[in-house]
């Protein structure tokens, strides 16, 4: 009897490991992995302009946040890639300030809604009501990717890539090493219908929290991405999920 308590003990930790490796912890809410950042965005009383210059006072009151979770890729050097963001908000807007270092900037698939992932770009991931979940063909969430020429592309629920350059402003400039990318973005729920003419960006409020992350795609001169690196950890295998699963996302709260 001894000896089948003694494997049972053995079988039940065996079993638990497995679980451990197989299903990465989840917080609280059951909806998003343990771990993710809190974001706390100032509020604009004036909006900034987005043009690439960050002389608007209200980005010397938001944090820096990294982006320093390697996702795809070797490792990079400080030449290479460094990054870093900020947030702000107004009623109507979110406003992002990212600081992106990168040797190389490259653009080669000239067609925006062509392998959009393996040009640089700065992409944003935002889900309105930080409710996590699936978001790979439907709108629980979106993923921004907003390429050197200023547009915005996610995949759409019919499945193909779509512009939603008409959701954003996007603006860079270089300044020294350093690329200065300013952009705002209007906030849609989950109920946005892609094509309909009367979609409706929702009005912002203090204490909203919504889901957000935030990653650079880095292509120095290869077919595909070399790096991809992103604002928030990802347990679990498939580390570059993100676009489909809004459960890595971090919590972003607006401030007054
Ligand atoms: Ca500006
Ligand atoms: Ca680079
Ligand atoms: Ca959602
Ligand atoms: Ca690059």
């Amino acid at each position: 009897m001894a000896n089948n308590k003694f494997i049972d003990f053995g079988l039940m930790i065996v079993i638990v490991l497995i679980t451990l490796i197989m299903f990465p912890a989840y917080a609280a809410d059951n909806n998003h992995y343990q771990g993710r950042s809190n974001y706390f965005a100032p509020f604009a009383k004036h909006a900034p302009k987005v043009d690439g210059v960050a002389n608007e006072s209200v980005w010397q009151l938001a944090k820096w946040q990294p982006l320093d979770q390697r996702w795809l890729g070797p490792e990079y050097s400080k030449e290479d890639f460094q990054g870093r963001y900020k947030i702000v908000w107004t009623p109507s807007k979110l406003y992002l300030l990212a600081e992106i270092v990168d040797d190389i900037l490259i653009d080669s698939h000239r067609d925006p809604l062509k392998q959009y992932w393996d040009d640089d770009c700065l992409e944003i991931f935002l889900d309105e009501d930080f409710s996590g979940g699936e978001h790979q063909f439907n709108h629980n969430a979106f993923a921004y990717h907003f390429s050197l020429d200023n547009q915005a592309i996610d995949i759409g629920t019919d499945k193909q890539a779509q512009s939603y350059t008409h959701h954003v402003e996007s603006r860079w400039q270089q300044q020294g090493e350093k690329l200065i990318w300013e952009l705002s973005i209007d906030i849609y729920t989950d109920e946005y219908k892609d094509g309909a003419t009367d979609n409706q960006p929702i009005v912002l409020t203090a204490g909203k929290v919504m889901g957000l992350m935030v990653a650079y795609c880095d292509n120095d001169g290869s077919d595909l991405r070399e790096n991809f690196i992103g604002s928030e950890s990802a347990p679990g295998g498939e580390p570059d999920r993100g676009w489909k699963d809004a459960g890595l996302f971090g919590k972003l709260i607006l401030s007054q």
